[in-house]
């Protein structure tokens, strides 16, 4: 589906041994690499793919929570639900704007995205049949972000690194939004507590399988944890988000739909059952229920944008002009 080699090559790292194990000693030394600092090209390729994907989800991560705005149940949960999608929309700006300074354009990403040749995370294939899914998306694709994009905030690369930090935080709110929503459910009628449960078992896995393949079939994590891009494996950090998410359940009164699950004493762990990756593999694949709807409404809205983005350009072009012309009467 993504082909790597289409952006953020521009060929112009020189890459003899001393090169890369410069550039390796920066990295051990914990210095943030900038943008127009010399880099290997996979490292620039690598991060250009991994920050375009990031942006691509959150953008498309908006849709499904989107699609209840206009049906919150109350005044205070529209208002939280249009601020947390307000701020999926603000992640994937910066996290395009931090893409754009390894050389490539948001239109040639967004381009990418359109025509299905690039990826956004899985778990934004799935639908929103109940209120009860806004709810469990705070809680648990929240919480699997955070898990996931906190040891982004020490990447090597400064501008990801430094935007993850504010993600970060906003990530930490919407999390707080979402679990309180399925507490109120959870503690609700037995028809509300069984609605939260529901939404639970839909979307448990599908949040396990957001941290991508496990480490024998990860391709790119040995070389991104060299680089000090990725500070964890993928299964290092399902298994922190399965530690933590556990006894919230519990708290809940809520079960995890994994009859395999059990808390093992002497490693002080959460062991899980087997993940379906065929199913995982599927959805990554476009085969998921909602991935051609998600890719059509993003082309809609990216169409019905277009005269925004021209009225910009010109109204920048029109200041642009006007201040020249002020600058030249000065003179
Ligand atoms: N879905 O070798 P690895 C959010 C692909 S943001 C689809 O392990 P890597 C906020 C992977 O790209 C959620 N594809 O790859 C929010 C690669 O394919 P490629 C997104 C996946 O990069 C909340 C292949 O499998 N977060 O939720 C997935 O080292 C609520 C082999 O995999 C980020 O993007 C997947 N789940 O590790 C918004 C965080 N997993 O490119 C709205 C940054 C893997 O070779 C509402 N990204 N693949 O064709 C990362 O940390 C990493 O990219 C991983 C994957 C961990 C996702």
């Amino acid at each position: 589906m993504y082909a790597q080699g289409l952006i953020g090559a521009d060929g112009a790292s020189d890459e003899s041994e001393e090169f890369l194990a410069a550039f390796q000693a920066r990295i051990d030394a914990e210095e943030k690499i900038e943008p127009n600092d010399a880099m290997p090209e996979g490292y620039r390729k690598t991060l250009t793919r991994q920050i375009a994907q990031h942006a691509h989800s959150e953008i498309v991560g908006m849709l499904p929570e989107g699609n209840w705005i206009t049906r919150a149940p109350t005044l205070r949960r529209k208002a939280a639900l249009l601020a947390k999608v307000q701020d999926e929309g603000g992640h994937g700006l910066y996290l395009y704007a931090a893409a754009e300074t390894l050389g490539v354009s948001r239109e040639q990403m967004t381009e990418e995205l359109l025509c299905g040749k690039a990826k956004y995370s899985s778990i934004f294939n799935y639908p929103t049949p109940t209120w009860a899914d806004i709810g469990t998306i705070g809680w648990l694709v929240d919480g699997a972000a955070i898990m996931n994009q906190i040891p982004l905030c020490r990447c090597s690369f400064g501008p990801y690194a430094r935007a993850m930090i504010r993600v970060c935080k906003e990530e930490s709110f919407h999390h707080r939004q979402g679990y309180e929503i399925v507490m109120t459910l959870a503690q609700g009628t037995p028809e509300q507590k069984q609605m939260a449960q529901d939404s639970l078992d839909r979307w448990w896995w599908p949040s396990l399988m957001m941290f991508g393949p496990s480490d024998s079939d990860s391709v790119h994590s040995e070389q991104s944890m060299t680089w000090k891009i990725k500070r964890f494996s993928n299964d290092d950090l399902r298994q922190k988000f399965i530690d933590a998410t556990i006894p919230q359940a519990e708290y809940l009164g809520l079960k995890v739909p994994d009859p395999d699950m059990r808390f093992n004493e002497e490693t002080g762990h959460h062991e899980h059952g087997e993940i379906d990756w065929d199913e995982f593999w599927r959805v990554v694949k476009g085969g998921g229920k909602m991935n051609r709807d998600r890719i059509a409404d993003r082309k809609k809205a990216w169409d019905d944008g277009a005269w925004v983005r021209e009225a910009a350009l010109a109204h920048a072009e029109k200041r642009r002009a006007r201040q020249e012309a002020t600058l030249e009467a000065a003179e």
